[in-house]
């Protein structure tokens, strides 16, 4: 008899945004698993957005690193772990011993669990005893870091999610919630619909698919949040809002902060000239804030990644300081985080410019207690090197060796060419990955399989300090191991004690400790609660936020809020006012570089793709890079909408598609960050990014780099669906995405081509004549062809002189079938089903497959109103929710269309 398991589910968290949505895991008897929102879960009481949902369709084995492998010859080879464990300790230690511990390095990631990090930061600081560890936390997280040690004396957030629920204004900065975190946008949405009063405000250079629940949008002029928050100030100053018994006991420095703030910034209508917003919208927003006791302001990578990130991040906090308005429910301001585990990289003081649990490196006595509890070797005595600084270093030759864990820095960092160029020089280069094939893997010397999300098993803080389990419910595949015990495996190889954990817990329960030892008070970071867990009482932990403390009663104590005592972690106990003095980007104007380069993120898409760009159903929302572009600019620049383009900065430059509407004022332009060397031929933005840091926290100026647009000139254009994985060398211009059972390519070149049917079938790979289906009109250049076997389409390509291609949604759907009908046939060298509307558009619902075309339809012939009409005639909108703000804006379009 055969008894399939009974189905049970795991509960875990999201390994994508900092929301930290709790998700349930069910293996399902034919061997899938079953993803969906947990209902028991604070952050997202049973909601998922569309990446969320999506999971499952990620975690498959293929692609897969799965086995160590080690460089010899100039080529990786697989080898086992004992091989691969011992070139990296013996590779550290030899540096080590000729050059000394600052010649070695990690960096690593807000992705990484808080057990691995603990790791990686007790290794490097208190063993190696260097503090070269910096993550990728420092081009997200580390000015809003900076900003709150300014301000509270430690890198605490004072609010919770719950506040967005109570508040009559939200502020939203530099921040696409609706795309980036939309679970959170959701609840501020459910606010908005409960409570249409409540006031909310989006501050972005770009009208984005946040400004749908707007009632005021100021779109400014990038880099200038600065003077609109200064303005604020003084603004509140005169209005007689403060909070004078407050910043009377609690506060200091209010005198210099308001001098400086008064220096440019005391004049609303010049401070609205300079950001370039109508001077009434920035009345409004000043008015609304001062006469709102319980407002919001949340922010996210518009204020950090800046050159003056620091400074943004402060003079936001002060005006919250200035009117009393922190630590109270409804209030405060509110650092959206990046990755799931932002916040617990920065608990363990993964940072390189940080201890553990909260301690400050250049504090002896903080030292002293670490050290005491590591009864470590040594303990680093200065900041080591923050990740700009780090890869120029490398590629200086100081530090000779880096261990890259869980970030692909070859994308993800700003001028990405010199992180090539430092990678192509370091002496030895570790990679741990879950992806066999990266941008950052092709640099290894040796590579290092670690578990992925579903397989390991620890915890992570989300934005609001809550403490959840990511839990295992996959079984370990290959060799892969956890990140903590690669890294323990290196140092116990290396010949430190001190790591001889079990299992994540014994970690965790480390970690714990180190929070309470020697804590009578001062650090707020305490998890005296946590400690001394069981092994049952860790795995069933539920979500909680620090710190943590056990009632009279055993019961965990979690605290929703900081600071509601009044109390703030200044040695003082005493929050501070930063003096910010209003500064333009490092690299402003350029003649030679006309235009500003925003980048950043895109509804469907996780970074560096290494995961979501699997799930077919999350590639067509923006299945290729693009910039966007304000069309006037597009014509002063002779480049069109559709066509590509070529974007470049004085440190680099890559090939996009134009693409307007989307909301971007004239002067910017906006790229995604996601497409890289696996996705496309000439897509890593990264390249064109300057390296111009913040002087306080060293997170990048990713927002704002000198560029200019010019017409990348192509003979043709074509796609191709394809079952098998093409040879692409020889096309000057390509991008690939994963489609349901095959890959769509879209793709262009420079020579004419003569053969086109030949050409066709090499690139192709086709040598059967019989299977080839083909359509030429010689005068047009038009070439189409299709590889049929059997009764299955295998691969179809379309060609043309321009990108009047046909739409690919109704071809894509073909490879679904296994045997194409008499009509699929009839219509497959047209591109196109007979006598059907067929280009559904670029997808706007990635749960239900619904594409903008078929929305406006049916908005048009059906007289749809609301959202809810939409979702009740297509569904779409009617899961995740992820694109109702979209459909917003196809409702206003399509009715503003027919009113005209
Ligand atoms: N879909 C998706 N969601 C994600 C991620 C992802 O890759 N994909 N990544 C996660 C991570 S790690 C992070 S850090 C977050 C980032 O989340 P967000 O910060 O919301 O996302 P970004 O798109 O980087 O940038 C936010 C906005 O800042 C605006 N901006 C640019 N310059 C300025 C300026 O000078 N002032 C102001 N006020 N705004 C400006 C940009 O126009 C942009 O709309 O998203 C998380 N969520
Ligand atoms: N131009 C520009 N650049 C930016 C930004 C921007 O706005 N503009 N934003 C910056 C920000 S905020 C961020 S957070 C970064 C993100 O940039 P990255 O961190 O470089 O991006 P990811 O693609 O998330 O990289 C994670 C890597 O870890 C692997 N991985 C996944 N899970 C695991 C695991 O459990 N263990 C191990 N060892 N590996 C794993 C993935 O396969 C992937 O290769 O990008 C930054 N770069
Ligand atoms: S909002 Fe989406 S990506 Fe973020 S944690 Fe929740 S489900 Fe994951
Ligand atoms: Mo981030």
């Amino acid at each position: 008899m055969n008894l399939s398991p009974i189905p049970f589910a795991v509960r875990s968290t999201c390994p994508y945004c900092g929301v930290g949505c709790g998700v349930t895991a069910t293996p399902l008897p034919d061997g899938a698993i079953a993803i969906a929102g947990d209902a028991s879960h604070a952050a997202n009481r049973g909601r998922l957005c569309v990446k969320g949902a999506a999971l499952g369709e990620t975690i498959g084995l293929e692609g897969r690193l799965l086995h160590p492998a080690v460089r010899e010859d100039g080529a990786l080879r697989q080898a086992s772990w004992e091989e691969a464990i011992e070139r990296v300790a013996g590779g550290l230690r030899a540096i080590i011993d000729e050059h000394g511990p600052d010649a070695v390095a990690l960096y690593v990631s807000g992705q990484l669990l808080t057990e691995d990090y603990y790791v990686a930061n007790k290794l490097m600081k208190g063993y190696i005893g260097s503090a070269n560890i910096d993550t990728n936390s420092r081009l997200c997280m580390s000015s809003a870091v900076a900003g709150h040690k300014r301000a509270f004396g430690a890198d605490l957030v004072p609010g919770c999610y719950d506040d967005f629920d109570l508040a009559d204004m939200v502020v939203l900065v530099g921040s696409n919630t609706a795309w980036c975190h939309p679970i959170l946008f959701q609840r501020i949405a459910r606010l908005k619909d409960a409570r249409p009063e409540v006031r909310i405000v989006v501050i972005d250079p770009r009208r984005t698919a946040t400004c749908e629940l707007a009632d005021l949008h100021l779109p400014v002029k990038p880099g200038t949040d600065v003077w609109l928050f200064n303005g604020l100030l003084s603004y509140l100053a005169k209005s007689g809002v403060q909070d004078t018994a407050f910043i009377d006991a609690h506060t200091n420095g209010l005198a210099q902060a308001l001098d400086a703030a008064q220096v440019d910034c005391a004049d609303p209508l010049a401070v609205a000239r300079h950001c370039r917003v109508e001077p009434s919208d920035l009345m409004a927003f000043y008015g609304g804030f001062a006469a709102t006791t319980k407002v919001i302001t949340a922010f996210s990578q518009g204020v950090n990644q800046s050159s003056a990130g620091t400074d943004k991040v402060n003079s936001i906090i002060n005006c919250h300081l200035l009117t009393g308005r922190i630590g109270q429910p409804g209030m405060g301001p509110f650092s959206i985080t990046g990755q799931p585990n932002a916040m617990g990289g920065r608990e363990v003081g993964g940072l390189a410019n940080m201890l553990a649990a909260h301690m400050d490196l250049d504090n002896p006595q903080h030292r002293d207690t670490v050290q005491t509890f590591w009864s470590s070797p040594r303990i680093a005595e200065k900041g080591g090197l923050k990740a700009v600084d780090l890869f120029k270093a490398i590629e200086a030759g100081t530090v000779k060796a880096v261990w890259v864990i869980a970030t692909n820095p070859m994308v993800s960092m700003p001028d990405a060419n010199q992180v090539q160029r430092a990678l192509e020089k370091c002496e030895l280069v570790v990679v741990s990955d879950i992806i066999a094939s990266t941008d950052t893997n092709a640099f290894a010397d040796v590579l290092l399989p670690a578990l992925g999300w579903g397989e390991k098993d620890g915890t992570v803080t989300n934005s609001e300090r809550l403490i959840s389990r990511q839990r295992a419910f996959l079984p370990v595949p290959g060799e892969a191991r956890a990140d903590w015990r690669i890294l323990a495996d290196v140092a116990r190889r290396m010949g430190f004690d001190g790591f001889d954990f079990d299992s994540s817990h014994a970690v965790f329960d480390e970690h714990a400790r180190l929070s309470v030892f020697r804590n009578e008070g001062a650090r707020m970071f305490n998890l005296a609660g946590l400690c001394g867990l069981t092994a049952h009482e860790y795995d069933t932990l539920e979500p909680v936020q620090w710190p943590v403390r056990r009632g009279a009663d055993g019961a965990l104590q979690g605290s929703a809020r900081l600071f509601a005592d009044r109390r703030f972690a200044h040695a003082d106990g005493k929050a501070r006012f930063i003096a910010t003095a209003p500064r333009a980007p490092v690299n402003a104007v350029d003649p030679e570089y006309p235009l500003v380069l925003n980048t950043g993120r895109v509804r469907d898409q996780w970074h560096t793709m290494s995961r979501t760009g699997r799930a077919p159903r999350l590639a067509d929302h923006t299945a290729e890079a693009f910039i966007d572009m304000h069309p006037q600019d597009a014509l002063l620049y002779g480049v069109r909408e559709g066509e590509l383009a070529r974007v470049s900065s004085r440190w680099g430059a890559m090939v996009a598609r134009v693409q307007h509407g989307g909301g971007i004022a004239r002067g910017s332009v906006f790229v995604p960050i996601h497409w890289n060397g696996q996705t496309a031929s000439d897509a890593r933005v990264g390249t064109l990014v300057n390296p111009a840091v913040d002087p306080v926290s060293g997170e990048p100026e990713f927002k704002h780099t000198p560029v200019q647009v010019e017409r990348f000139g192509v003979a043709w254009h074509a796609f191709v669906l394809s079952r098998s994985e093409l040879a692409l060398d020889q096309v000057a211009h390509w991008t690939r995405v994963q489609g349901r059972g095959f890959a769509r390519y879209e793709m262009a070149g420079r020579g004419q081509l003569r053969e086109r049917a030949a050409w066709a079938r090499t690139l192709l790979g086709v040598t059967d004549d019989a299977d080839w289906l083909d359509y030429e009109d010689a005068s047009d250049g038009v070439y189409r062809a299709v590889h049929v076997v059997g009764e299955r389409i295998e691969q179809c390509i379309f060609l043309s002189p321009r990108t009047d291609l046909p739409a690919r949604a109704w071809l894509a759907s073909l490879f679904a079938s296994e045997s194409l009908t008499r009509l699929d046939r009839a219509g497959l060298l047209a591109g196109q089903a007979l006598g059907m509307r067929l280009d559904t558009g670029p997808t706007v619902c990635s749960c239900f497959g619904v594409g903008r075309n078929t929305i406006c339809d049916a908005i048009a012939k059906q007289d749809l109103r609301t959202v809810p009409e939409v979702t009740a005639c297509l569904k779409a909108g009617g899961n995740c929710g992820s694109c109702v703000p979209e459909i917003k804006v196809l409702l206003m379009q399509t009715r503003a269309r027919e009113a005209a």
